[in-house]
């Protein structure tokens, strides 16, 4: 912004450009004050957040290192699927039921096109300990399944990835 000693002759234009730029200035510390609250807002709760998931993470390893997920069947025909998995626990060899899903991500990331995602619907099951999905699988290859899940009685969340391939 121009000075008032930037060449322009004294008069109305500095009598107008004054409280406009006290205003200007006036915002600008508000702002840089606001920033600073912000920032350490956001480093303390990044801080908490960081502290939380530490803890999570330790728990869950520590709980839900026994359990996991695994494909009923490892190639499934092109186009649309039902995904059957079956939740173990690998200590007892048997199978968990009533776990509850809620991440899950189907995609082609083996075949490096992770950006290929289709839609996952939950399909119930009939057989305790096995968790199904309907899918489209537009295209042969290789697919990843993502699964977030948390188990009953255990804290934490058991995260697997599964692979599988589509056939022609
Ligand atoms: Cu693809």
């Amino acid at each position: 912004m121009a000075g008032r000693h930037a060449g322009k002759p004294h008069g109305l234009i500095q009598v107008r450009l004054r409280p406009r730029r006290a205003s200007a200035w006036l915002n600008d510390e508000f702002g840089k004050l606001n920033m600073t609250f912000l920032r350490v807002k956001h480093v303390a709760a990044a801080a908490l957040i960081g502290l939380a998931s530490i803890g999570a993470a330790s728990r869950a390893w520590a709980n839900l290192e026994d359990y996991e997920f695994r494909l009923v069947r490892g190639e499934l025909k092109k186009g649309d699927a039902v995904i059957a998995v079956r939740l173990v626990n690998k200590r007892t060899g048997q199978p968990v039921p009533d776990a509850v899903i809620f991440a899950t991500r189907l995609d082609m990331g083996p075949e490096g096109m992770p950006e290929m995602a289709t839609k996952l619907t939950p399909v119930p099951s009939a057989e305790p300990g096995v968790y199904q999905f309907r899918a489209n699988l537009r295209m042969a290859g290789g697919w990843q399944l993502s699964l977030g899940a948390k188990v009953q009685g255990e804290t934490g969340t058991l995260e697997n990835k599964l692979e599988f391939k589509a056939v022609p």
